[in-house]
């Protein structure tokens, strides 16, 4: 009894060792066919969702009723919450997309017309971004301080709606201006989180799409151990320690490292190229601009407050 005992283990021993080995083949077909599966259905979905919108935009009052409670159930951002009368800021939850769950966010809700899913905030340098591509790509910090949301949350949220990209900067004398860019969407992971930006407005100049050499329109995202960016003899992200779309290199770094005033040398701070007195500085001679906070928040592109 005992010796037939063994030997059942010991076959189902080797029974299990071999499914495990069939089971690791299997998900590595599946993996790979799963990135074309899923993709052709993402472009479907956006073609499904674009049609959708077209035809509920051109409801008048008499189908109001029935397109409003969905957006009632799962908000996909924060202005979904702007329209259940909260309008306080905080975090909540939403979903941008139910086939990949629910995250935290902080809304915006009491200022620039409330609605804004915060994607990006610099408060006092308690955070550092000087991350790796995991770190960017899940997200760090605190969402009531400084963090980054995410490069998988900010690719569902733009890929769920048309979204418009706001930037709040405020630097050492208290002067404040913003950036507004009415289209704003990241790529998924596949597309190294590939940023498409256009038409801004404000008053803190166009620092994304400088001139022909320096423009963060359609670059990769690189952070400082993997180099996705247009600079062919270096790293940029490593360069000046922080994760973002490089061209080579950049007009504008808003994750660049947090100085608590001007500072010399290489310009690794938080940076925006078109900021008002920027041109007075002459490397190494002068002192480079630094930053107090740095907000970027989204919102969809059809948004009345
Ligand atoms: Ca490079």
């Amino acid at each position: 009894m005992q010796m037939k005992l063994n030997r059942m283990s010991v076959s189902l021993r080797n029974a299990r060792s071999q499914i495990s080995v069939l089971q690791g083949r299997l998900e590595g077909l599946n993996l790979l066919n799963m990135e074309n599966v899923q993709s052709m259905v993402d472009r479907r979905v956006e073609n499904i969702t674009g049609t959708v919108n077209r035809l509920s935009s051109t409801c008048n009052t008499q189908c109001a009723v029935q397109n409003s409670p969905q957006f009632l159930l799962a908000p996909r951002n924060c202005s979904d919450y702007n329209v259940l009368e909260t309008r306080k800021n905080g975090v909540y939850r939403v979903t941008p997309d139910p086939r990949n769950g629910t995250f935290e966010v902080f809304c915006e809700m009491e200022s620039y017309g409330g609605g804004w899913t915060v994607i990006q905030q610099r408060l006092d340098g308690s955070v550092s971004f000087n991350r790796t591509w995991t770190e960017y790509k899940k997200g760090f910090g605190n969402l009531r301080g400084e963090f980054w949301l995410g490069n998988d949350h900010i690719h569902l949220l733009t890929k769920a709606k048309d979204m418009t990209l706001r930037i709040e900067l405020e630097d050492f004398e208290g002067v404040r201006e913003y950036a507004k860019y009415d289209q704003f969407y990241v790529a998924n992971e596949f597309l190294h989180y590939r940023l498409s930006i256009s038409g801004y407005s404000g008053t803190a100049g166009n620092a994304i799409s400088f001139n022909k050499h320096f423009n963060h329109d359609q670059k990769f995202f690189s952070t400082p151990d993997l180099d996705n960016d247009m600079y062919p003899s270096g790293n940029c992200g490593a360069y000046y320690s922080s994760g973002w779309w490089f061209d080579a290199c950049m007009s504008a770094n808003l994750n660049g490292k947090y100085y608590h005033k001007r500072y010399k040398g290489v310009r690794n701070g938080i940076f925006w190229g078109t900021w008002h007195n920027m041109s007075t500085e002459y490397y190494p001679t002068n002192y480079r601009q630094a930053f107090k906070t740095v907000k970027m928040m989204i919102r969809p592109k059809n948004y009345a407050p």
